[in-house]
């Protein structure tokens, strides 16, 4: 087999990571900013899907893209692939661990944990000393130690738990006493196996010469009269040179530093780096400061860190409980009061719960505004889109963009003119007079059809029902005596459909008892009365552009004899 390289991990290792493991990998690639390396460690996520995929991942304040790329190795592969690394002089850590990492340069998937460990036990720049643990907990309990006790890690490497690693205590040992950066080396070993022991032969032997400061777990072994399996496959002592307290012993009688328990390991750690810097073997480097990593958002939010106002704010709806909240109103709730849809509306419109006479009425408003028939200037357009082979949402919102001031959308202007002049104390007449002196039409007075002779049976229902149930409608009464002045000139000046409801709407919000009069006046500014209409009307158009496909309509084109040609005179022939 090939000689294995000392050198594991360089600023230019690059991974790839098995698996959609996107939180290892942005840290790893933010492992990778704070050590100032030129490139992301991380080439590609190898994960099974059809097509060309890519990733986005944080790289400092940038954003960057990495390949997913399918593969799908079986488990029966891994002993070729380990005789293969063999083979080829290839060091394999692992499988069961989280891997290595190697300060300034490179770390492997979760090694080193998240930002604030890394940046905390400076491993974003090399030290003089060098780690191999069993366990990939523990590794970064190592991390923290040395980083509070020596200048830090120069690398350090999990082997995993399993009975038979990829790669042993001694290789990685036997590599660190052949790298010249490392000035001291850490074994944390544990219970189970003779591993240390090679440890010792090689100390022994002279093979090793840096100092090793060792500890093995599980020393409280002894304390149960049966054999324990701590957490690791291999972490049981067979027999009893594979105690932990016995390989201590014989660690300390090969050489090795030895502590009296876990607790004092630092202590160790300390004393023999001390000693090193004392005879100049270290000299701890100037400590320069790692870039800038910026947070992460919903890691610094879920830790209190930041604050930030929001971009969008809500008030009617709240989605994110289990149930889900109209106006703060659990939608069991809305159904169980049998508040209907008036009262719906009234909940995320007004954010009210309002009583049962409005929703009543907002309900036949809704009833009334349904439908007008297919001449009407939105249920035409609507028709020849449907007819034009359009979906139903095309021909829906073809008729609802004919909805304006002449058509369907005088409702709210109709209630600021009226409202205007009655609470400025103006006598109908003139405000009549005015109007028509200022050339301006009345919103919500005049119709195409109806008429005082012709009346319009839906204005008739609503006054009925605001007369019985509306506490007090006294700017409809205004509107009225409008109208009698209006239709004494035309018979077709009536107080219309939107007429109508503009102001019995204002009368609403200001006798409810719900709205301050500031409120009720805001709802008709921000035009939420032709909201009644346009939602009616939907009713309407959905209704035409269903009934145009059923009876199978074909392309809509106007017949010439209903169209005059008015040409410039000076073109005609
Ligand atoms: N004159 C509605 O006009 C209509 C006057 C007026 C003073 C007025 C017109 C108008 C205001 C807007 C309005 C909602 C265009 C209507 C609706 C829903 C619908 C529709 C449906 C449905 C009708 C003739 C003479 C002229 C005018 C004068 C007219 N309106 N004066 N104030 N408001 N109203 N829109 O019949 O002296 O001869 O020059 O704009 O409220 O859309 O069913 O169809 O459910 O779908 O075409 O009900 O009134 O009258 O414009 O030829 O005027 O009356 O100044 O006077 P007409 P015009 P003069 S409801």
């Amino acid at each position: 087999s090939a000689a294995k390289s000392t050198v594991l991990f360089t600023k230019q290792t690059k991974a790839m990571v098995w698996g959609m493991q996107t939180r290892a990998v942005q840290g790893m690639l933010d492992f990778d900013y704070v050590c100032s390396r030129d490139e992301p460690s991380v080439s590609a996520l190898i994960y099974p899907f059809t097509g060309d995929h890519k990733q986005k991942f944080y790289w400092g304040h940038k954003e960057i893209l990495i390949h997913e790329s399918y593969n799908g190795i079986p488990e029966a592969h891994t002993r070729k692939i380990i005789k293969a690394a063999e083979e080829k002089g290839i060091t394999i850590i692992g499988p069961a661990t989280v891997g290595g990492i190697k300060p300034g340069c490179f770390k492997i998937g979760n090694t080193g944990g998240m930002l604030d460990n890394i940046l905390a036990s400076k491993l974003y720049r090399s030290g003089s000393v060098a780690y191999v643990s069993r366990s990939g907990g523990m590794s970064n309990e190592l991390n923290n130690i040395i980083s509070r006790t020596t200048d830090g890690v120069f690398e350090g490497v999990a082997i995993g738990g399993d009975r038979y690693p990829g790669s042993v205590f001694t290789d990685h040992v036997l590599r660190y006493q052949d790298t010249p950066g490392v000035k001291m080396i850490v074994v944390l070993g544990e219970i189970g196996g003779t591993e240390e022991y090679k440890i010792c032969e090689a100390i022994k032997q002279g093979r090793v010469t840096k100092p090793v400061v060792c500890w093995c777990i599980g020393t409280c072994a002894t304390m149960f009269s049966s054999e324990v399996q701590f957490g690791h496959a291999g972490a049981c002592a067979n027999q009893a040179s594979e105690t932990a307290v016995a390989k201590n012993k014989a660690l300390k009688e090969a050489g090795a530093f030895v502590p009296k328990s876990f607790d004092e390991l630092g202590d160790v750690i300390k004393n023999v780096y001390d000693d090193l810097v004392a005879k100049g073997v270290i000299q701890p480097a100037e400590e320069v400061p790692p870039p800038t990593v910026p947070m992460d958002y919903s890691w610094a939010r879920g830790l209190g860190l930041i604050r930030k106002p929001a971009s969008f704010m809500t008030s009617i709806c709240d989605e994110r409980g289990q149930e889900l909240l109209y106006a703060g109103m659990p939608i069991t709730e809305v159904f169980k009061t049998e508040m209907g849809l008036g009262g719906t509306l009234g909940l995320l419109w007004f954010q009210r719960r309002l009583p049962r006479y409005a929703c009543q009425f907002i309900e036949m408003c809704l009833m009334v505004t349904a439908d007008h028939g297919p001449a009407v200037s939105g249920a035409h357009n609507t028709i020849v889109c449907a007819r034009a082979g359009k979906d139903l949402i095309s021909s829906l919102t073809s008729g609802l963009l004919t909805i304006g001031d002449r058509f369907g959308g005088a409702l709210d202007a109709a209630a600021k003119q009226f409202s205007k002049a009655f609470d400025s104390g103006m006598l109908p007449m003139e405000f009549v007079n005015k109007m028509k002196k200022d050339g301006k039409l009345i919103m919500g007075i005049g119709h195409r059809v109806k008429s005082i002779n012709n009346p319009d049976m839906r204005v008739q229902i609503l006054k009925d029902f605001v007369k019985q149930n509306f506490p007090s409608c006294q700017l409809l009464d205004y509107a009225l005596e409008v109208e009698k002045i209006t239709t004494s000139k035309k018979p077709n000046l009536i107080l219309n459909v939107d007429g109508f409801i503009g102001v019995a709407f204002v009368d609403l919000l200001r006798t409810c008892g719900g709205f301050t009069r500031d409120e009720a006046d805001e709802f008709v500014d921000v035009g939420a009365l032709n909201g009644i209409f346009v939602l009616g009307r939907s009713m309407g158009f959905i209704g035409h552009y269903l009934d145009q496909k059923r009876l199978k309509q074909g392309l809509y084109r106007h017949p010439w004899d209903d169209i005059s040609y008015v040409l410039p005179e000076h073109m005609s022939m």
